[in-house]
């Protein structure tokens, strides 16, 4: 006899089980301690509930693009993740707040920024949200460092559009 599944009285608390997506998040920091918080921004990453944190790469040390204040620590990681694209930002912002982000006006120098580069292969273009990062391609800060741990996902023609731009990786 085939067994129905039916709905208990905690079946809206279980979370639905949701596939996995790779995305890469792009992490950037010019104000405090940079190379600690990104490196304590990898450890929240990693223990976030639905997060799995793949690989990160070499920290980067780059010239401010945009933006003032004193070099920035770059860095992406991959990650794997159950959460929706929505819920990956909200525990992004919920780290950046941990680490003590100010927004006094856009680019503004920062404790810790991170952004979502890209979700899977979704194209995501929400008040709050776009992806792929609208402006990933055009910086070596974001390019140098996908490519190190992802190295499909960067072309050579976008390298070379980037060789301008300051950028040393660190050990
Ligand atoms: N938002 C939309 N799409 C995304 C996304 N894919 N990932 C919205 C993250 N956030 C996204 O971001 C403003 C709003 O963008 C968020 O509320 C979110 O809903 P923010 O972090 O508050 O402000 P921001 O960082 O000043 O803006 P943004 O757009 O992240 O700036 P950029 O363009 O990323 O530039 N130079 C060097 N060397 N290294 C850097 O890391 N970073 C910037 C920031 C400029 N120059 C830099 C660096
Ligand atoms: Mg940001």
């Amino acid at each position: 006899m085939a067994v129905v599944a039916r709905p208990t009285a905690t079946a809206d608390r279980v979370a639905v089980s949701r596939p996995e997506v790779t995305a890469y998040i792009a992490l950037g920091a010019n104000l405090g301690e940079p190379a600690q918080a990104l490196r304590d921004a990898l450890r929240e990453l990693g223990s976030t509930s639905g997060v799995r944190l793949v690989r990160a790469s070499s920290l980067y040390r780059t010239a401010p693009v945009d933006s003032s204040g004193p070099d920035y620590l770059n860095a992406v990681a991959e990650i794997s993740t159950t959460l929706t694209a929505p819920a990956l930002l909200d525990a992004l912002q919920a780290i950046e707040q941990q680490a003590g982000r100010e927004r006094p006006y856009r680019n503004a120098p920062r404790t810790l920024d991170l952004d979502l580069l890209l979700y899977g292969d979704a194209r995501i273009d929400s008040p709050r949200l776009t992806v792929p990062h609208p402006r990933m391609g055009e910086r070596a800060f974001v390019l140098l460092p996908l490519a190190e741990i992802a190295p499909a996902l960067v072309s050579a023609a976008q390298r070379q559009a980037v060789t301008g731009q300051r950028i040393d990786k660190m050990d």
